[in-house]
């Protein structure tokens, strides 16, 4: 069995940072499970161009408020705690935080840790 503590990932190369996020990366593609699982912060006041084109994510949100827009069809969905989406059409969107968001993420394929650093299919960009 795995076990692990957050607060043994802090500052490791699993707790992985962007500009308008931190990931840390509980499950990765080397524990074998078949998907990833990650802590994400959003950070507040913060817009993200997201389209991950080679995976498949489900987020959970259990703090913080935003909105998550698809840009296919300019849908706007409120995000607050309790909510998920699962992106199964590799859904092209917008994810935007009010307030610090705190997102349990899954990927189907598993990130391996390096994707991420590519920013492949991440465009991240700061709101004044
Ligand atoms: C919610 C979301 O997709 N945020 C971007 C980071 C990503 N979830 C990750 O790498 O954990």
């Amino acid at each position: 069995m795995i076990v692990k503590y957050l607060e043994d990932l802090l500052d490791t190369e699993a707790d992985v940072k962007a500009e308008t996020w931190n990931s840390r990366r509980l499950l990765l593609k080397r524990e074998g499970m078949g998907f990833s699982m990650h802590d994400t912060l959003i950070h507040a006041g913060t817009e993200t161009h997201i389209w991950y084109q080679n995976h498949l994510e489900a987020v959970y949100c259990i703090e913080g408020e935003g909105e998550i827009e698809t840009i296919a069809d300019g849908k706007v969905y409120p995000i607050r705690p309790g909510m998920i989406y699962a992106l199964d059409k590799h859904d092209e969107h917008w994810l935007r935080a009010r307030t610090q968001m705190r997102m349990v993420c899954v990927f189907n394929p598993p990130i391996t840790g390096r994707e991420v650093h590519d920013e492949n299919g991440v465009y991240p960009l700061v709101e004044d």
